[in-house]
């Protein structure tokens, strides 16, 4: 009696876990049809420019300036009465942004140092409570995107040096913050309220784009699906991404790479899986994310070319980095790569932009990407006048130099395709249009 008494006791709690399990499970996230559509648009683009733009910028040390030096917060606070970057611009950014070929801008609203960009409820740390300057340098770019026809992202800080409320992690722990244990529920409040201003006060976001998981331990409680599930609800077709360097969370949109192509990590921070949302990896001109005075390391339009093309060729986006000076201005050689750029992608953006990874995956002499029975072979590497091409799946009916569409030879064998060029390739990227049938 007594067995059988438990055993239905045992069935009844068993039913009551299976219900409560399913009921409090996430639903399996489903992205909108905007959404999907936004991130087609996303993929086609494949050039944005990234602003890391904030307080630090004025120490000219990069953004990391404040944990790194174990500046107090109180005194760092201070930086923000000083702020008064007179010669900002929006429409001067958002065209010599354009003018590279860039098809969107990806801002700090609120870098790892706690300030805010925009005009915050939640915050009188911002850039019209705490500085002189008093103008929403956020509003300013969104309207000026807006107005020029570029899409504008957020970069968002899930992590904070100064704010109390935020619990220590590994970084900022030298910043004078008094408790270690912060207040998790009233900084994912801040937060929260924060992106709901993002969402709602500055029109259609792009992106939002976050950084600063692997600040905690993996196993903390970050509540990102009631967070992304905010955004998606505020604006569905905004893409979501986190540079947690990990494979994408459930309710992202895009995976994110830092200072590496899908896949490479030659950084040592993404050894990620290449999932099959769409990729976005990330780049700095020189060498820092944030303006440093004394790094004048900007890579050569060449190699930030290259760079561009091989992630076309991974099926990535670039975005690639400025740190504007304290003044509100870019610095002069970044604008004179974002020209350079610009110069290649208006006789080639075509062979990049609106594509995908094409069916001949990375090699050493190049990559290639792919659009409908256009398959676009960008020779970057090549010592040689002749390039085998491992094309078996698909007949080759046409190859031309796409930069005069003159036509070229070739010969097929089982194997693929022998490529004969008039001449050892020695453009920045030499383009040949291969028709399939
Ligand atoms: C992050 C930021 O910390 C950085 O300031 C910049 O915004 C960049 C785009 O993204 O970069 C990181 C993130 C994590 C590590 C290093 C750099 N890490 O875990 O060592």
């Amino acid at each position: 009696m007594k067995n059988v008494c438990m055993k239905k006791q045992s069935i009844l709690f068993g039913l009551l876990l299976c219900f409560a399990t399913t009921s409090l499970a996430q639903p399996h996230y489903q992205p909108s049809e905007a959404n999907l559509k936004a991130r087609s648009e996303f993929q086609d683009s494949k050039l944005g420019v990234f602003l890391h733009w904030g307080l630090y910028s004025m120490l000219a040390t990069g953004e990391w300036t404040m944990t790194n030096n174990n500046l107090n917060y109180k005194e760092y606070a201070k930086l923000a009465g000083g702020f008064y970057p007179s010669k900002f611009d929006a429409a001067k950014w958002v065209a010599a942004i354009k003018a590279s070929g860039a098809k969107y801008i990806c801002f700090t609203t609120r870098h790892h140092e706690g300030f805010s960009m925009f005009d915050t409820r939640y915050s009188d740390y911002n850039i019209i409570k705490a500085t002189p300057f008093k103008r929403d340098i956020v509003k300013e770019l969104a309207d000026e995107c807006a107005k020029q026809g570029i899409k504008l992202h957020f970069y968002y800080s899930h992590l904070d040096w100064g704010r109390e409320d935020y619990p220590w992690g590994r970084t900022g722990r030298g910043t004078g913050r008094p408790d270690p244990k912060g207040n998790w529920p009233s900084y994912y409040q801040f937060m929260n309220n924060q992106l709901t201003e993002l969402l709602t006060k500055y029109g259609s976001v792009g992106a939002i784009w976050f950084d600063g998981w692997w600040d905690q331990n993996p196993d903390f409680n970050w509540q990102l699906p009631a967070q992304y599930e905010l955004i998606h609800r505020l604006q569905p077709a905004c893409l979501i991404g986190n540079n947690h360097h990990r494979t994408p969370f459930e309710g992202e949109d895009i995976q994110i790479f830092e200072r590496d192509l899908p896949g490479e990590n030659a950084s040592g921070l993404s050894g990620q899986d290449v999932s099959p949302l769409p990729l976005e990896t990330c780049e700095t001109m020189n060498g820092m994310w944030g303006y440093k005075i004394t790094d004048a390391n900007y890579k050569s339009a060449q190699t930030l070319i290259h760079y561009l093309v091989k992630a076309a060729g991974k099926n990535a986006n670039l975005l690639m980095n400025i740190g504007p000076q304290p003044d509100g201005e870019l610095p002069e050689v970044a604008v004179q790569r974002l020209r350079e750029m610009g110069a290649w992608m208006a006789d080639y953006g075509e062979t990049i932009q609106g594509t995908r990874g094409g069916m001949i995956p990375p090699h050493d002499w190049g990559v290639t990407t792919q659009k409908g029975d256009t398959l676009y072979v960008h020779i970057l590497n090549l010592q040689d006048k002749a390039l085998f091409l491992p094309i078996t799946e698909r007949k080759v009916k046409k190859a031309t130099l796409f930069k005069d569409k003159s036509p070229l030879r070739f010969t097929r064998s089982k194997e693929g395709i022998l490529l004969e060029l008039k001449a050892v390739p020695t453009d920045i990227d030499c383009v040949v249009e291969l028709t399939l049938g």
